[in-house]
């Protein structure tokens, strides 16, 4: 279903950090089915197709292509000619691993220039078709434009690697992208049931309660409030220039969805601002990291779209 009109509506998104509360404001907006990666890279702050999500008022009908506005869900290896390849198909189990690809151009030539986004020049995500054993990493880059992500110890089964990333020239300047591969790591799998839809979960002491119901096809703000010890949360500290990361990959296909809130800092308070694509109908798997006292925390809570 398509749902570029949603994308209008997804824009009234407030994060406040009060005295009193954290509130997290999500917008969902549901452009899974869309076709233009930039759709899935929505924190990609520096790219036009953003920046609504960067603006307080988001009104103005800033998408000039909204016919690309699918397919943001990563799950294919290339896009506008350029593709993302890796000589590691096989990953061992259980040890720490490193992962290594090269994104090439329309001519096949390995791309070695990356715009910044979000603090980094290449995002990375890891993550078991279960929707278990999620990663965020920022690999490193050789001079050959070979990347290597420095994986944790990975379980047996089937797994999909997710490359987040914004050329800084050629044909895909300024684009979006992201690209994922699939990898077996050999072993006994076993499948781990996603957990039951939930409003709210737990992680290093924290509780984080949402509220909101996401609809795929529609606009939906989901508040996220973090609370610890029964109080709220003041001390979320920047994490890649924001105050909490979202990541979403939906049961079945693995298929991704990223938020990242745009955050406006005023006198004792934050403003954070997210927009989600889940396009598809069904259960997601959401991971929202944030950082107190120096150490990153990540939830997970599984939220249904209708
Ligand atoms: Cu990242």
């Amino acid at each position: 279903m398509m749902s570029i009109t949603t994308r209008s509506l997804a824009r009234s998104r407030a994060f406040a950090v009060s005295g009193s509360a954290v509130i997290l404001a999500l917008a969902l907006a549901a452009c899974g089915s869309s076709d233009d990666p930039s759709m899935s890279g929505m924190h990609h702050g520096h790219k036009p197709s953003a920046s609504a999500s960067a603006s307080q008022d988001s009104s103005t009908g800033d998408m000039p292509d909204m016919a690309r506005a699918a397919d943001g869900n990563g799950l294919a290896d290339n896009k506008d000619g350029y593709r993302l390849a890796s000589p590691d198909t096989t990953l061992k189990a259980g040890k720490p691993t490193p992962y290594r690809f090269v994104i090439t151009d329309p001519d096949g030539t390995a791309v070695t220039d990356f715009a910044l986004d979000q603090t980094k020049r290449m995002h990375f995500y890891a993550i078991r078709s279960d929707l278990t054993g999620f990663q965020h990493l920022h690999p490193a880059m050789a001079s050959d434009g070979t990347w290597t992500a420095a994986l944790a110890s990975l379980a047996p089964g089937s797994w999909r690697m997710f490359a987040s990333f914004s050329p800084d020239s050629g044909s895909g300047k300024g684009k979006d992208f992201v690209m994922s591969r699939t990898v077996t790591v050999p072993g006994a799998a076993a499948r781990t049931p996603l957990p039951a839809v939930a409003d709210s979960t737990q992680v290093d002491g924290y509780t984080l309660t949402v509220s909101g119901q996401p609809t795929a096809g529609t606009a939906q703000p989901l508040a996220v409030r973090i609370t610890k010890d029964g109080k709220a949360v003041t001390d979320l500290q920047p994490y890649l220039d924001t105050y909490a990361h979202l990541t979403a990959f939906h049961e079945g296909d693995a298929a991704f969805a990223h938020l990242h809130p745009t955050t406006s800092s005023g006198k004792g308070s934050s403003t954070l601002s997210f927009h989600a694509e889940l396009g598809t109908p069904g259960d997601w798997r959401l991971f929202l990291q944030f950082r107190t006292g120096g150490k990153l925390h990540t939830a997970a809570l599984t939220l249904h779209a209708g």
